[in-house]
């Protein structure tokens, strides 16, 4: 950076902390506010005594489960199918179905009997045994135990539940954590294990990694050990703690102590979970595309210059994000029209190019006689107010702020309302921050005091309880709101907080991470931490929002985030603007060809967006997903897979140009060139600044789309004919080639889904199918569904072995080089050397 550029950036930064001086006064008045009716009203369960549910009195069946008496407790166990069942202790303060989807679920058998020393509860699945201290078992249909609880406590509100973890066992989830995605792994200063908080949280502008906690945490979590696996989730919203060591231990400040727990292999863990919390629905297929976001874009030309850089640097680009310099005074559901006079045509304008702009909001609300909103806020009681009755105003951007009260219906519906002016003027999406809901502080915690009062649907609560959720509840409400208002588009939202279920509604990103490597490294465990959390999709800063990453580390991020669901630039206004020009070349044309090579994967892309909707499994996932049992998979936080068949090496050490990865077992193919690697081992891979190691599962069928041509790129199943052994086709999913005694044939299959790309019209899927034989391959294609087929041609390139001959339909057909042009069929024989 020259001097002149690092001398401008210091004044920008001088000038903007100067713009925060005038929050301190207000900020720290509101700070020593909070403390003090927190130290008033916040209730005190350690002046209550600890109590256990007692002796176990009697058991009786209920449908789908049984009810279990104790001494002190009462205890429901139902499963809602063979393998995931609702504990519910009582007394407790029944949650509100913020999470769970209603679902009728299907009949299952249980069976009730006594044994040694309690009862057991059992599905041909699962089997809980309830000891008769109310410890609980959880075993598989084998009798392995896969988890063991102690008897729960509570102290007044509070519950503590505890569970005894194996010496191997690894924990995943909690939400999107700033950790290692083995939580367990980690330990604080004192060499302690750390507790997470269970508290959504703005870190104040930048976090880095082992920040805790950040914007969205959800209890849930999924359990890896030798014996299995399995994953769990408190429906409970309060303010928690979660601790991992030799116990699993959750300690709640109030609510439920109802949880789920479901056993299986993570997919089905995921499905399970994504079925009682909800899936995400199909996004608009331009939202896969290449965003394009920085906290500056002031006005309408700044934004018509950068979508034009894109145009002149040859860049795909599908949205532009405004942040809150749109606004008039930073304030909600405004872009100012002095520096957007056209935002009618200017969106119309975006559009034809292909491009959406999508507006940022902020929740909090002026606090104003002047401002409409605050008024009818008002007038609908919508607020949060404090336990004393006034309304609970806190500063955030535009000074001092009242809170709507999302737990409110009436105020989800009156916030619905509030996108409709801007869905009119073309804005295609909305972005939500500062939701968690953050508040500025000068210490302690930066959002509502815990005290602060909520509607809770009519039941009333406070804080503690309505805090995780308020995000969930906004994107509720925006979601609700472009269904309404745009009924032929799908909504896209962002929000930068929630809690489970969130993926109904909106995808996330990681927030204001600082431009490190090391915070490059943190955004892998992160994205797959959230997505085995239920939160499909998410991506970071491309960059880092805290810094200005050098050339490398940009193109490193990028490289990276090419392969994560949301790809986005942003950046912080204090530092350089950043865009993929900016560093110039090399650099641009590396950007570029994996902008390019992202836009080429989109029928990949959109296929897994599909997959989302039906069964829920995370499209970014981690190493062990396909083989749980491989421990050597249970630590590796610097590589996901993407979908079924790519395995994705970022690169997240400076100036590092090859990197080890221990492979999961079975065939791999380098995508970049074609060799063949046998997994099951530690393997070193070239990693040039140009590429990331970037490989694809054999057996593998990987679209591709380019000029109106679907390019379906084959990879045989295995190398070595020799080696193989027959196996039935599996739907979108890879059969591993055991290592001995293989038979021909193996199948795989891919199932392509296309449609409009947005709206709720026909929809198709090509169900494609390739066999191995001995020395040749062959490819069927089965069609279902009314949308016409959006290809003009269809090209199959074969990896791997060498193309000699094909036949489309019993027809020979030229071949060129590896590939095979051609359109529709029913199968293609091809022989290989
Ligand atoms: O709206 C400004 C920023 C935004 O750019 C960023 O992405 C959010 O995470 N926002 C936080 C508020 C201020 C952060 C210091």
């Amino acid at each position: 950076m020259t001097f002149f550029k690092q001398l401008s950036l210091q004044i920008n930064y001088v000038f903007k902390s100067l713009f925060f001086l005038q929050y301190i006064p207000h900020a720290f008045f509101y700070s020593l506010k909070r403390d003090r009716l927190q130290r008033q009203y916040l209730p005190d369960p350690s002046a209550n005594p600890v109590i256990q549910p007692g002796k176990l009195l009697q058991a009786q069946a209920i449908d789908r489960g049984a009810y279990f008496y104790f001494k002190q407790a009462e205890l429901e166990i139902s499963f809602l199918t063979a393998d995931l069942v609702r504990v519910n202790w009582f007394p407790d303060l029944p949650p509100l179905p913020y999470a769970v989807v209603d679902r009728n679920w299907e009949t299952v058998e249980t069976t009730l009997s006594e044994i040694g020393n309690g009862w057991a509860i059992a599905s041909d699945a699962l089997s809980v045994t309830v000891g008769i201290d109310g410890s609980l078992k959880f075993c598989d249909r084998t009798g392995q135990i896969l988890r063991t609880e102690l008897p729960p406590q509570r102290q007044g509100e509070k519950w503590v539940h505890q569970a005894q973890l194996r010496s191997e066992e690894r924990i995943y989830g909690l939400g999107e954590r700033a950790s290692s995605l083995n939580l367990r792994a980690v330990k604080d200063e004192l060499q302690k294990p750390k507790t997470y908080q269970m508290w959504n949280r703005d870190p104040g502008g930048r976090y880095a990694p082992g920040t805790d906690p950040i914007y969205i945490c959800i209890p849930v979590y999924l359990g890896l050990h030798d014996r299995g696996s399995y994953l769990i989730f408190y429906e409970n919203s309060f303010r928690a703690e979660f601790t991992f060591a030799d116990m699993a231990i959750a300690n709640f400040a109030g609510g439920s102590l109802r949880y789920y727990m479901t056993i299986g292999e993570p997919s089905q863990l995921s499905d399970r979970y994504t079925q009682l919390t909800g899936r995400a629905p199909l996004p608009p297929r331009w939202a896969l595309g290449y965003h394009q976001s920085r906290w500056g874009y002031r006005t309408e030309a700044n934004v018509r210059q950068e979508v034009k850089a894109f145009q002149t640097y040859n860049l795909p680009l599908s949205a532009v994000h405004l942040d809150i310099d749109c606004q008039v005074g930073h304030r909600a559901f405004t872009i100012d029209p002095k520096r957007f006079p056209k935002i009618d045509s200017f969106t119309q304008e975006l559009a034809e190019t292909g491009v959406r702009l999508i507006a940022i909001n902020n929740p909090g609300i002026k606090f104003s006689r002047k401002s409409n909103l605050f008024l009818e806020g008002q007038v609908l009681n919508g607020f949060c107010t404090y336990p004393t009755g006034e309304l609970a105003i806190a500063s955030v951007w535009a000074g001092a702020m009242a809170f709507p009260d999302f737990t409110n219906p009436k105020v989800r519906a009156w916030w619905s309302r509030q996108y409709a002016y801007l869905l009119d003027v073309g804005v295609a999406g909305f972005w939500h921050d500062m939701n968690e809901p953050a508040a500025f502080v000068s210490w302690g915690d930066p959002s509502l005091p815990q005290v602060a009062q909520h509607c809770l649907e009519g039941r009333g609560g406070d804080h503690r309880e309505a805090h995780n959720v308020y995000g969930l509840l906004e994107a509720e409400a925006a979601y609700e709101s472009i269904r309404q208002y745009r009924p032929q588009q799908r909504p896209f939202i962002v929000s930068r907080s929630g809690w489970a279920g969130l993926q109904r509604y909106a995808w996330t990103w990681t927030g204001d991470t600082i431009s490190t490597w090391e915070a490059l490294r943190q955004t892998v465990a992160t994205v797959v931490g959230l997505g085995l959390s239920g939160i499909p999709y998410t991506g970071p800063d491309i960059g880092g929002f805290q810094g200005n990453p050098s050339a490398e580390l940009y193109v490193r991020w990028f490289q990276m985030a090419t392969f994560l669901m949301f790809c986005r630039t942003h950046s912080s206004t204090s530092v350089a603007p950043r865009t993929p020009w900016t560093y110039g070349e090399p650099y641009l044309s590396i950007v570029r060809s994996f902008l390019q090579l992202r836009y080429r994967l989109m029928p990949y892309f959109y296929t897994l967006a599909w997959e989302v909707t039906q069964k829920g499994y995370p499209p970014v996932r981690p190493l062990f997903w396909f083989d749980r049992r491989d421990r050597s998979l249970w630590d590796i936080e610097d590589a996901f897979y993407l979908g079924d068949a790519l395995l994705v090496c970022p690169v997240v050490r400076e100036k590092e140009r090859s990197r080890s990865l221990y492979l999961p077992q079975g065939y791999w193919y380098n995508f970049w060139n074609d060799t063949a690697i046998e997994g099951g081992k530690t393997i070193e891979l070239d990693s040039p600044l140009e590429q990331i190691p970037l490989l694809v599962k054999a057996g593998s069928i990987l679209p591709m789309e380019e000029d109106r041509q679907l390019i379906l790129h084959l990879y045989p199943p295995v190398k070595r004919a020799e080696e193989q052994r027959g196996r039935g086709a599996e739907e979108n999913s890879y059969q591993q080639p055991p290592i001995t005694n293989y038979q021909l044939p193996i199948q795989n299959s891919y199932t392509l889904y296309t449609d409009a790309g947005d709206g709720y019209g026909e929809s198709r899927r090509d169900r494609f199918t390739l066999t191995q034989y001995e020395d040749s391959l062959e490819l069927t294609w089965e069609q279902q569904g009314n949308y016409d087929f959006p290809y003009q041609s269809v090209q199959l390139h074969v990896h791997g072995v060498s193309l000699q001959q094909a036949w489309v339909d019993d027809r020979e057909t030229p071949v060129q080089g590896q590939q095979l042009q051609c359109h529709f069929f029913h199968r293609v024989r091809f022989r290989c050397d």
